[in-house]
């Protein structure tokens, strides 16, 4: 073998064979248990980031590690081809989103081949070729029919710059989650996909994922936000039109006696009515229009309202209320009206504070203390007071008697609401799956039958940067059916659509329907999903949802597609700025010449090139804003595959946050080149004998003990704890164990060695793939060690003749001492006294007590 290590080399080496044995290619197969790992597919923005590279690399050696338990491991990938970037891409270039996002998906699928990953290319999926969203096309037109799929006029979160709908979640602080800009509503058609049809059944399975991180599951909880409340009748004193009364939706029915005026959302029916002979409440409402409004935000937002005038009377009193029209009711939540109660409520007290309504204390603490309600509301549950027969019930009698009693004057019912929405999937974009529905001539639409799919969006377009190409082509629009003339939707899909049913598809690429529930059912569940957090709520809560549709639709049998999941953290790097003419400019890393005291840390910076001293923006995620971004190419050319892999999964466990860092990566590399020589000068000290247990020295008994021992906790951190880093840490360990302890004087003291060099290799495996596919060669075992069985530890090998005591005095460590296992207290004591420097310690002193605890220490008292 060769004295060294190259990594070039070796990961071709390994790439080819792996290549040409076609590896990781696999089949179901009954026999065998299997395995599906999933990371999540990424969209081809163009060049691989560090985290795409770290999270395929948890995946690849997740895959690794199980395929050497011996199971069938499938392990594909895939792209997330549609969406916005193409089109933004393909107007600053100058061509098409197809062209680019296929030349995309081919350099990237280079770079993740020039890292080794494991993947199963015979099962690629790219979401944006036909073969794909052509089934996702017929099973909209499937839920059309059961329907579950239904077209509204609706308002919608609308970016006036990318001139699209925004999901809610889409929505951040007001603004485009893409490009910032401060989001409109907008009333437009739009489709729907019945997600609150499922809500009860996505909120209550939830509770059959133990191995999903909590914190996404109370993402999901709340997202889904179930409550119960009561949905109760105002009457009002005089009529609207022919509205003669609105209900209102609340989970706190104790405060009805506190409510002091009602507001309804500016598009309530009554709202517009009253609008119609009023110019300022018209025009209030029309300003309501513009605000941006992300549900999220609501509770944060300035809250503006209007007096209508009209009155309505209290369910229980009679006693009349003002009616207002306020821009924090939502009026597709509830029944777009609430009883304002500004004594308990936040958003109800900012408004009557504002507008100098009446507030009115009903709730007070349990523990008799008073409230101040010169600041903010009182929110809490408590005891009920200045509400007549109510008084002093607590809530959950408060909420029984009084929507007993509204129930009694047919008046008002216990209710469950949910927050979660229908989900809107219609795009006004061009770089989506068409919606495959045809508009009649007579108005009216028919989902587009299965002769006639798919919808096939055009590929050879040209951008202008302003409208969709199929919407600016009268000629694509057109199609028949029977004979009839008919217009094609020209709204697209939200992307999430593609991405919810994605990995279903992998376990039949091919398939010649949507799934084929052969195939699916038996690789179905994912068993480990990794991905970010920032999918914790909408793509995983879509995929949830589009899993339990294609359940019903007869295609998978189980309810839930991810049986565990793992949210990656993030990559951060440090970070360098300087301010110029009041500008923020950030600089690369590879610009900067850093300072650091004896610890590492950063004392100051300088620009490589100007010399300006510069700031330090700390160490934070890397991206593109921040210029701090390392590219995995230059790395891996730099060092290999091999060192990027393990340093990403030595530096923190999966689930933190990882901080790049240089040295970092040179320590990475600079342990393979020491794992390599190991092996080689190993293999240069003769020819190991027989590995007889029974024929071993203390010496050799201890590295073998050593051995087994980095066996038994590299398994567990690999399959249970899923902390990789504690992992490569135990085998540096061992290999620094063999350093110091190998004995190569002897043919058994060789095969002790070449045990633990083999375990290394083997342990290591799924890590550095590459290098330990060649050192595994090299020791003589075959050519595969991707299909070599996971070492098993001898328990025999465990067991310890003697162990390690430590001597104290007076609660101080002076002395450690070797005795036999389980030695009886008094032989301890013996000697820890018998330790020269607890000898010293002790001298001229009297001893009053001696501790012992069995196999561990010995504390001896003086005076
Ligand atoms: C009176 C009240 C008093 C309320 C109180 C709260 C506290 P969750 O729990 O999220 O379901 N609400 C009802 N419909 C609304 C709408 N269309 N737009 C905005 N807010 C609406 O929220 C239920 C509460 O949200 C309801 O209970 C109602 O305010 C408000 F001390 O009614 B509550």
């Amino acid at each position: 073998m060769n004295e060294h290590y190259n990594p070039a080399e070796v990961e071709r080496a390994a790439q080819e064979f792996w290549e040409q044995n076609r590896s990781f290619e696999v089949t179901e197969d009954p026999s065998k248990e299997k395995f599906y790992c999933l990371a999540m597919f990424p969209y081809p923005s163009g060049r691989l980031h560090m985290g795409h590279v770290r999270n395929y690399t948890i995946t690849d050696v997740i895959a690794r590690y199980q395929r050497m338990q011996g199971k069938n491991v499938l392990h594909p990938m895939g792209w997330d081809a549609f969406g916005l970037p193409a089109e933004n891409a393909a107007i600053k270039n100058n061509t098409a989103p197809a062209k680019w996002t296929y030349a995309n998906t081919d350099y990237m699928r280079n770079q993740l081949k020039a890292l080794g990953f494991g993947f199963d290319w015979s099962r690629e999926v790219t979401t944006c070729k036909p073969d794909y969203y052509r089934w996702e096309q017929w099973f909209f037109t499937r839920l059309y029919e059961k329907g579950l799929a239904y077209k509204k006029v609706s308002s919608v979160n609308w970016c006036p710059k990318d001139e699209t709908v925004l999901a809610n979640e889409q929505v951040e602080n007001g603004c485009c989650w893409r490009c910032d800009t401060p989001v409109v509503r907008k009333e437009i058609p739009q489709w729907f996909i019945r997600i609150t049809d499922y809500a009860e059944e996505l909120l209550n399975d939830l509770d059959k994922l133990p191995d999903w991180p909590e914190q996404v599951k109370t993402m999901q909880r709340n997202w889904i936000g179930k409550s119960r409340g009561v949905e109760m009748r105002f009457d009002l004193a005089q009529s609207v039109g022919e509205h003669k009364a609105f209900e209102v939706y609340t989970t706190r029915p104790d405060t009805l006696m506190g409510v002091t005026y009602v507001s309804l959302a500016a598009q309530h029916p009554i709202a517009l009515h009253l609008a119609k002979d009023n110019a300022e409440l018209a025009a209030f409402i029309e300003s309501c229009k513009v605000q941006s409004v992300a549900e999220a935000d609501m509770a944060n937002m300035e809250k503006r309202g209007m007096d209508t005038g009209i009155k309505a009377r209290h369910p229980i009193t009679g006693e009349e209320v003002a009616v207002w029209v306020a821009n924090y009711v939502l009026m597709d939540y509830g029944s777009g009206a609430v009883m304002a109660v500004p004594a308990h409520d936040q958003r109800d007290y900012e408004f009557a504070q504002k507008y100098g309504l009446p507030i009115k204390q009903v709730i007070a603490p349990s523990n008799g203390d008073a409230i101040d309600l010169s600041k903010a509301a009182f929110v809490e549950k408590g005891v009920l007071v200045n509400s007549g027969e109510f008084d002093g019930l607590d809530f959950d009698a408060a909420f029984a008697a009084i929507s007993q009693t509204l129930a009694a004057a047919n008046k008002g019912r216990v209710t469950t609401n949910y927050r979660l929405r229908d989900w809107g999937v219609s795009r006004q974009r061009y770089w989506g799956a068409p919606i495959p529905i045809f508009n009649l001539p007579d108005g009216g639409e028919i989902p587009v039958p299965p002769h006639k799919l798919p919808i096939l969006l055009p590929e050879d377009v040209v951008m202008d940067g302003v409208q969709s190409p199929i919407k600016a082509d009268p000629n694509w629009r057109k199609d028949e059916l029977d004979g009839q003339p008919v217009e094609r939707e020209t709204d697209t899909f939200d992307t999430f659509m593609e991405s919810s049913w994605y990995y279903a598809r992998y376990t039949c690429p091919n398939a010649d329907s949507m799934i084929d529930p052969v195939k699916a059912n038996y690789w179905l569940p994912v068993d480990q999903y990794v991905g970010g957090i920032e999918h914790a709520i909408l793509h995983l809560l879509y995929a949830r949802f589009f899993h339990k549709l294609m359940r019903d639709e007869g295609l998978v049998q189980c309810d839930e597609p991810f049986s565990r999941l793992l949210c990656q953290g993030m990559v951060n790097a440090e970070s360098f700025y300087i301010r110029k003419d009041g500008r923020t400019e950030w600089i690369a890393p590879e610009f900067v010449t850093v300072e650091r005291d004896e610890k590492g840390k950063m004392v100051r910076a300088f620009h490589k090139e100007t010399g300006e001293q510069l700031e330090s923006g700390g160490v934070i995620k890397m991206s593109k804003s921040k210029n701090n971004g390392v590219d995995p190419e230059t790395v891996i050319q730099q060092y290999g595959a091999d060192t990027v892999r393990l340093f990403t999964m030595f530096a923190a466990p999966p689930e933190q946050s990882l901080e790049w860092t240089d040295t970092g990566v040179e320590g990475a590399s600079r342990f393979l080149r020491r794992l390599w020589k190991s092996v080689a000068s190993h293999l240069e000290a003769g020819q190991p004998g027989q590995l007889d247990p029974s024929q071993l020295n203390d010496q050799q008994r201890a590295l073998r003990r050593k051995t087994h021992e980095t066996i038994q906790k590299v398994s567990d951190d690999f399959g249970r704890r899923q902390t990789f880093n504690t992992a490569i840490a135990a085998v540096m360990e061992l290999l620094n164990e063999v350093s110091r302890q190998a004995d190569r004087s002897t043919p058994i003291g060789l095969a002790v060695e070449r045990e633990a060099i083999e375990t290394a290799v083997l342990l290591l495996a799924p890590i550095v793939p590459h290098i330990c596919h060649s050192l595994w060669q090299a020791l003589g075992n075959g050519d595969d060690v991707l299909n070599a069985p996971w070492p098993k530890y001898d328990p025999s090998a465990l067991v310890r003749s003697a162990v390690e005591v430590v001597a104290q005095v007076n609660g101080k460590v002076r002395g450690k001492f070797e005795a036999p296992v389980d030695a009886p207290q008094a032989e301890l004591e013996k000697l820890a006294l018998a330790e020269e420097n607890v000898q010293r310690f002790i001298d001229g002193k009297t001893v009053v007590k001696v501790i012992v605890v069995p196999n561990k220490l010995v504390n001896i008292v003086v005076k």
